[in-house]
């Protein structure tokens, strides 16, 4: 393959799927699907190749021996980062940083030039729909320094209101720091309008390029990004491995961001002078494999060509957009003009949760992200705990995404056929008459063992899943009057709330109430309350939940572990117990 040139072929992605071994593997016995590739893509054979054969021929430490191998390994570490300032059109090699990735970039920048160049009172500006990683770095940093933190408000399509933006910008703005397309979303951000704009207050341009790069073409200079930060593995590449941008005049005044072996010119015990950029930045044996293989990636995706691949992702996100807007009950969340191959959404009527939309399609070898893909701000502006995330990548192809329709069309259509339990709705005067889950057995144990039994009796997880489906339908109705904020659990991707009391005349002995709107957990709720209600405090509180929890397997099972949040869910029982009984 001819490197750095783009292809003017047509684009074949049958062609194109040939080359990522993953494809052909099955999951659940069906044909892998895999709509996830905003979480990370998957990786060509050349990559794959470019990895083993560094590791097969060439390893070694760079910038260290004067060894034939290390002089090779330094000259594939060094050409890899030429490679990526010629893909995003840098100016100089020195310009690009390796990092682990876009949130180690982002960390580089608030701890680097964000302690040496910000002071108490100045601002930095957000946007409503950013990443964790370009949310909590700021916070850190304006909370040791007294910076202010402002953000840019979006309208209910998911566009950022440039006005606002105006109105934000003030002398005392220094950083502007925005996502190039949203993760959550899709949205597209005007980013040059956005630097221009910073820019004509005096604040220096931060983008968060992680969902941009693999998509469409990137020209930093044309754009006159001040720091453009980026993943590699969502570009094909392994993981570990990230770049930074910066323009050469901030990297030359910024202090190093760690210190160690490689980023230093010479060390006394008096004192340290440090290496040129880049390496002032990159302390310490870098991912040097990793570099490899992203050098690997782009030439990849150099040979596909990115306007290439950015016109077919269009054509997904339309031909997605439509049929799945065609689905009675489905919603798409993010609906701006310009948007990119994401499409997040929720099925609303029936109401079903992301977390058991993402599990039902994944046992039809679909994959997609479920949650609040770590834009929680996001979720909370559009009033929603979580939703499905199909995004896509080079090798996807239409007829995926009629698979994905379909699938969706029967989750719901099967969901509305099943008949729904009507919570009753109770005056908040009558939850003394309400129905408490009675204890399985005499004490949590018990209940327990009688759990286990039956777990173990059972031998494949659909078995156990119908299980908890059949457990979750008997929990008694938790009236809408008990989900408040206060009894809502944290830690869980779905809603769940919970209530307990001292049962009146038997004081020592607790209730308690829970539901959650996702299926799944509603089983593992109801498998909790069999153990748990009704008993007394001192045995809810001797009771050994992480050996229950290991012997049914559920520690293994991480998608019904991490993701249900079942942890909370134990922390927070027993916080009430102690809660309820002062102990
Ligand atoms: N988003 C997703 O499923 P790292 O983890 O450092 O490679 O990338 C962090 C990051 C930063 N900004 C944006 C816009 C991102 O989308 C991500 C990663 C993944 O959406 C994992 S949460």
């Amino acid at each position: 393959m001819d490197e750095g040139a783009e292809s003017t072929a047509a684009f074949d992605v049958e062609r194109i799927r040939a080359q990522f071994p993953i494809l052909k593997r099955k999951v659940h016995g069906k044909p892998l699907i895999y709509f996830d590739n905003a979480a990370t893509t998957q990786k060509p054979q050349m990559v794959i190749d470019a990895l083993r054969r560094y590791y097969e021929s060439e390893n070694a430490n760079v910038h260290r021996g004067v060894h034939t191998l290390s002089q090779e390994a330094t000259a594939a570490y060094e050409l890899a980062r030429e490679k990526v300032a010629r893909f995003i059109n840098a100016e100089h090699a020195r310009q690009i940083v390796f990092t682990r990735g876009t949130t180690e970039g982002i960390n580089l920048i608030a701890a680097s030039y964000g302690r040496k160049f910000l002071k108490a009172g100045d601002e930095i500006v957000l946007s409503a729909m950013e990443h964790h990683s370009n949310i909590v770095p700021w916070q850190m940093l304006a909370e040791e320094i007294g910076a202010k933190i402002r953000v840019i408000p979006m309208n209910d399509r998911g566009e950022l209101l440039m006005e606002e933006f105006d109105r934000l910008l003030n002398d005392r703005t220094k950083i502007v720091s925005i996502v190039h397309l949203s993760n959550s979303l899709g949205t597209v951000n005007p980013i040059r309008q956005i630097i221009a704009k910073a820019h004509a207050r005096g604040a220096v341009v931060v983008v968060d390029g992680a969902q941009w790069v693999a998509h469409a073409p990137l020209d930093v200079r044309e754009l006159d990004a001040d720091f453009y930060a980026f993943s590699g593995h969502k570009l094909y590449g392994p993981t570990g491995i990230g770049v930074l941008y910066a323009k050469a005049k901030l990297l030359e005044e910024m202090p190093p961001y760690q210190g160690g072996g490689d980023m230093i010119s010479s060390v006394t015990f008096e004192k340290t002078t440090y290496a040129a950029v880049p390496h002032k930045f990159e302390a310490g044996t870098p991912h040097v494999a990793g570099a490899i293989g992203l050098g690997a990636a782009i030439d990849f995706v150099n040979s596909i060509g990115l306007p290439n691949i950015a016109r077919h992702e269009q054509e997904l996100l339309e031909h997605g957009t439509r049929l799945l807007s065609e689905i009675p009950g489905v919603r798409i969340i993010g609906t701006a003009r310009e948007k990119a191959g994401v499409i997040s959404f929720i099925v609303q009527d029936p109401p079903l949760a992301a977390l058991d939309v993402g599990m039902r399609l994944d046992a039809e070898g679909i994959a997609v992200r479920t949650g609040h893909h770590c834009c929680q701000p996001v979720m909370d502006r559009v009033k929603i705990a979580a939703t499905a995330r199909a995004s896509f990548a080079m090798y996807n192809t239409k007829a995926e995404i009629e698979q994905l329709a379909a699938s969706l069309r029967r989750i719901v259509a099967a969901e509305s056929a099943k008949p729904r339990p009507q919570e009753r709705i109770h005056a908040v005067s009558d939850l003394e008459g309400l129905q408490y889950p009675s204890p399985a057995a005499p004490s949590p144990q018990a209940a327990a063992d009688e759990l286990i039994e039956t777990f173990d009796f059972l031998q494949t997880w659909e078995q156990r899943y119908e299980l908890l489906n059949d457990l979750g339908e008997e929990l008694p109705a938790m009236p809408e009057e008990l989900k408040t904020e206060s009894n809502l659990v944290h830690g869980c991707q779905s809603i769940v709330h919970l209530f307990a009391r001292k049962r009146p005349n038997t004081p020592d002995t607790i209730d308690f109430l829970a539901s959650s709107n996702a299926i799944i957990v509603r089983g593992l709720v109801a498998l909790l309350l069999r153990v748990y209600s009704g008993q007394s405090a001192k045995a809810i509180l001797a009771f050994d939940d992480k050996s229950f929890i290991q012997r049914l397997g559920l520690d293994k099972n991480t998608t019904m572990f991490r993701r249900t949040g079942l942890e909370g869910m134990i922390k927070r029982i027993r916080a009430e117990a102690k809660r309820l009984t002062n102990q």
